[in-house]
C-alpha cells in the first residue's frame, strides 16, 4: 500500500522522525531551499500537513495542497494555522493539549521568580568574580504574598494559578467568563493589571486577543509591575512594552515568545529588566515525547479512519 504523503513544515526530534518516516512519505518543506517551488511540486499529492505550534500552516500552503485532509500541530496553540481556510474545505486540525500544561506553567512561574529575584544577573555576579571583589548582590523584589493576575484562565493559566497558591499570592484572573475557581474574577484586563504585581499572559492567541496587553494594560501594571508571557507574542503590543521597559514605566518582563521569533526586536537586547527565553516552555524530554506521540496518534488515527484523539476542528 502506498504511504500517505505528508508535508512536514518543521523539524522534529529523531524519536518522532523515525516512526513518521516509517508510516508516511514525509515531504521535508523545511529543508527545501526554494520553498515555493517545492510546494508547487509536491503540493498536489499532499494529504496531510505535520506542523508545529510556532510554525503553523498558511493559507498559501493550504491552497497549494488540493487533496489536503488533515493538519496535525505539534503544540497546543494553533493560531498560526489558517483555521478559516481549513473549515471552508473540511480539513481536520489537531493539536497537543494537556500533555504540555504543567511544563508551560512551570516555566511561567520559574520566569517570574528568576526575573523578580534577579537570578540571571546574580549568577553573572558570581561568575564574573564580582561577589568576591565587590561584595553581596543588590537587593531584589519579593514574590511570595504578592498579587498575581492571570490573563486567560485555560488549562495553562489554571496551572500557573495553582502553583502561585503555593507562594501565598493573591490571585485574580480575566477570562471570557467567570469560572468555578477560588480566584477573583476581573473581566477587564486593565483592571486586572491595576491590581497585580505580576501579570501572567496565558491566553490562546486569536484575532480578538491581538495586543490585548496594550499600552493601557502596561501602564496599569505600572513601574513596580512585572509581565510574564508564555502564550504568543501577538497578545502583547511589543512596541508599547519596549517603550515602557526602556522608560522604566514597567519594572520588568519575562518573555518566552516574540514577534518574528527567533529573530528579536534588537531593542530587547539592550534592556537589563527583561528575561528572554527561546520559546521553550514545553521543551522537556518528557513533554516533547508526549507531544510527538499525540501528534503521531492523531495522524495515524486519521489515515486509519479512527476518531481523532485531540481534534480542534
Ligand atoms: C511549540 C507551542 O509547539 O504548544 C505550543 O503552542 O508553541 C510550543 O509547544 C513548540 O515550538 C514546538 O516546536
Amino acid at each position: 500500500m502506498t504511504k500517505p504523503q505528508v508535508l512536514q513544515v518543521g523539524s522534529y526530534p529523531e524519536w518522532d522522525q523515525v516512526p513518521l518516516d516509517a508510516a508516511f512519505t514525509m515531504l521535508r518543506y523545511f529543508e527545501a531551499s526554494d520553498k515555493a517551488a517545492f510546494l508547487a511540486k509536491v503540493g498536489p499529492e499532499v494529504r496531510g500537513i505535520a506542523t508545529r505550534g510556532d510554525l503553523g500552516a498558511s493559507a498559501a500552503m493550504i491552497a497549494a495542497c488540493p487533496k489536503l485532509e488533515v493538519i496535525v500541530v505539534y503544540g497546543v496553540g494553533y493560531d498560526a494555522v489558517d483555521i478559516a481556510a481549513c473549515k471552508s474545505r473540511g480539513i481536520r486540525v489537531t493539536n497537543t493539549p494537556d500533555v504540555l500544561t504543567e511544563d508551560v506553567a512551570d516555566l511561567a512561574v520559574g520566569m517570574a521568580l528568576m526575573l523578580s529575584r534577579g537570578m540571571l544577573a546574580a549568577a553573572e555576579w558570581v561568575a564574573s568574580g564580582e561577589w568576591s571583589s565587590k561584595g553581596g548582590f543588590a537587593l531584589q523584589r519579593k514574590v511570595s504574598g504578592k498579587r498575581a493576575g492571570i490573563l486567560g484562565l485555560g488549562r495553562i493559566g489554571a496551572g500557573v494559578a495553582r502553583r502561585l497558591e503555593g507562594f501565598g499570592m493573591e490571585i485574580a484572573y480575566s477570562s471570557t467568563a467567570k469560572r468555578d475557581v477560588p480566584w477573583e474574577f476581573i473581566a477587564d484586563p486593565v483592571a486586572l493589571a491595576a491590581r497585580s504585581d505580576f501579570l501572567f499572559v496565558t491566553l490562546a492567541a486569536t484575532a480578538a486577543t491581538r495586543h490585548i496587553v496594550n499600552a493601557d494594560v502596561i501602564a496599569a501594571l505600572g513601574p513596580a509591575g512585572m509581565l510574564v508571557n508564555v502564550s504568543r507574542a501577538a497578545n502583547i503590543d511589543e512596541e508599547a512594552l519596549l517603550d515602557a521597559l526602556e522608560a522604566g514605566r514597567l519594572c520588568g518582563a519575562a518573555l518566552d515568545v516574540f514577534e518574528g521569533e527567533p529573530k528579536l526586536n534588537p531593542r530587547f537586547l539592550g534592556l537589563k529588566n527583561v528575561l528572554l527565553q527561546p520559546h521553550h516552555a514545553s521543551g522537556t524530554y518528557e513533554t516533547r515525547q508526549a507531544m510527538g506521540q499525540l501528534m503521531r496518534d492523531n495522524l495515524e488515527a486519521h489515515f486509519a479512519g479512527r476518531p481523532l484523539p485531540t481534534a480542534v476542528i
